[in-house]
C-alpha cells in the first residue's frame, strides 16, 4: 500500500548576498514523505523566489495532485511537472527504490561572499583539492580583480570558481580581468556568467583566456522544447541546480550530454534544506564523482531539517514539528 504526506516547512535563514536582489530571512517549501512496502522516503520541493518560475503555492498544488495519482497506483510524468516538483518527487522515488546511493560528496566548495579574511583560514585547513567559490560583481570590478588576485597569490594551490551572475558589461568584465595577471588566470577554474549577455561572456572568455560556465543561461535554454547541450558553445562547465532544472533523470540526461561534449558539470544548491542538500551531495558523488559540488549553503540556515548534514553544528528540527498540509489516505492507517 502507498501513502503520501505533504509537509510545509519554514526555517530561519539569512541568504546574505547570495541572492543579490532578494534577501531571504526565511526559507519556505514543501517536503513530501512517500511510504511503500514499509519503506519511507523524503523529497524536497522548494521553489527559489526570484529563480524558480513556479511559486510555492503552485508547487504545493501540483505536488498534491501528482501524489494523489501516485497513491492510487498511477505513474507520474515528471517531465510535465515544474522543475522543483519534479526534483522532489524524483528524489523521493529514487530513495524508495534505493537507487540513490548513500555515499555523498559533502566536501562542498566554500563560498566567499563577504570578508576574504574569513576564507583564508578555511582554505588553509582544507584537505585535498583546494577549491572555493567567490561571488564577484557586487562591488567595483577593479576591487573584485584585486581580491581574486590576492587569493590566488597568497594560496598557491588554490583553484577558484567565480560567479558574476551576469553583473557586468563586456567592458567591466575586461577591467576585472586586467587586474589578474595572465599567469594566475588558469587557476580560475571558471567564472559563471560574467556578462549580461551570453554572447559577451563568450567574447570575454576568448579575449581573456578565462574559462566561463553557464548557470542562468542553462536554466533559460532548457525551457526550449528542442534544447541540446551541444548548442551551448564556448563554455567549460555547466552549473546544474536540480531544483531549477527538474528530475534527477533529467539532470542525468544533461550530464551525459555534457560529458559527450567534454563539458564539466557542477551540481549546485538552490538553497535547499539539509534534506534536499544531502540528496544533492549523494547525487553529485554518484553522477560526477570527481567534481567538488557547489553545496556550501547549509551555513545560511538557522537550523537543519530532519536529516543532518555531516559535521554541521546547527540544531536539527524534526519534520513532524512542521505543518502537515495534506496526506493520503486521509487518516494515517
Ligand atoms: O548565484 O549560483 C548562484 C544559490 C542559489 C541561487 C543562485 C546561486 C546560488 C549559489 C549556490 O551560488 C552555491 C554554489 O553554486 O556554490
Ligand atoms: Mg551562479
Amino acid at each position: 500500500m502507498r501513502k503520501a504526506k505533504l509537509y510545509r516547512y519554514s526555517l530561519p535563514m539569512d541568504s546574505g548576498v547570495i541572492l543579490r536582489e532578494q534577501k531571504l530571512s526565511q526559507r519556505d517549501g514543501w517536503i513530501i514523505e512517500l511510504t511503500e512496502n514499509g519503506n519511507k522516503a523524503l523529497g524536497e520541493i522548494s521553489p527559489l523566489p526570484g529563480f524558480s518560475t513556479e511559486t510555492l503555492e503552485q508547487a504545493g498544488i501540483e505536488a498534491q495532485s501528482q501524489l494523489e495519482q501516485w497513491v492510487h497506483g498511477q505513474s507520474i510524468d515528471l517531465d510535465t511537472c515544474s522543475p522543483s516538483v519534479a526534483f522532489g518527487i524524483s528524489a523521493a522515488l529514487m530513495e524508495l527504490t534505493h537507487s540513490l546511493p548513500q555515499e555523498g560528496n559533502y566536501r562542498a566548495a566554500p563560498l566567499c561572499s563577504g570578508d576574504p579574511d574569513e576564507l583564508i583560514p578555511i582554505l588553509n585547513n582544507m584537505q585535498g583539492k583546494k577549491v572555493a567559490k567567490v561571488k564577484v560583481g557586487l562591488y567595483e570590478a577593479i576591487r573584485d580583480g584585486m581580491l581574486v588576485s590576492l587569493f590566488l597569490e597568497s594560496i598557491p594551490d588554490l583553484t577558484l570558481r567565480l560567479d558574476a551572475n551576469r553583473a557586468w558589461t563586456l567592458d567591466k568584465a575586461k577591467q576585472f580581468a586586467k587586474y589578474i595577471s595572465p599567469s594566475l588566470r588558469q587557476r580560475i577554474a571558471f567564472i559563471e556568467e560574467p556578462c549580461q549577455s551570453p554572447g559577451d561572456s563568450v567574447s570575454f572568455a576568448i579575449d581573456t583566456g578565462i574559462a566561463i560556465a553557464w548557470d542562468e543561461t542553462l536554466q533559460a535554454a532548457i525551457k526550449e522544447p528542442d534544447f541540446a547541450v551541444k548548442e551551448l558553445t564556448g563554455v567549460k562547465a555547466l552549473i546544474i541546480k536540480p531544483t531549477l532544472v527538474g528530475s534527477f533523470e533529467k539532470c542525468i540526461r544533461l550530464i551525459e550530454e555534457a560529458k559527450s561534449q567534454a563539458i564539466q558539470v557542477i551540481i549546485s544548491s538552490s538553497l535547499e534544506t539539509s534534506i534536499g542538500l544531502g540528496q544533492l551531495a549523494r547525487f553529485a558523488k554518484w553522477q560526477v564523482p570527481d567534481e567538488t559540488p557547489g553545496l556550501d549553503t547549509m551555513q545560511l540556515f538557522g537550523a537543519q531539517l530532519e536529516t543532518p548534514w555531516p559535521g554541521c553544528l546547527l540544531p536539527v528540527e524534526r519534520l513532524s514539528h512542521q505543518t502537515l498540509y495534506w496526506q493520503a489516505p486521509a487518516t494515517d492507517v
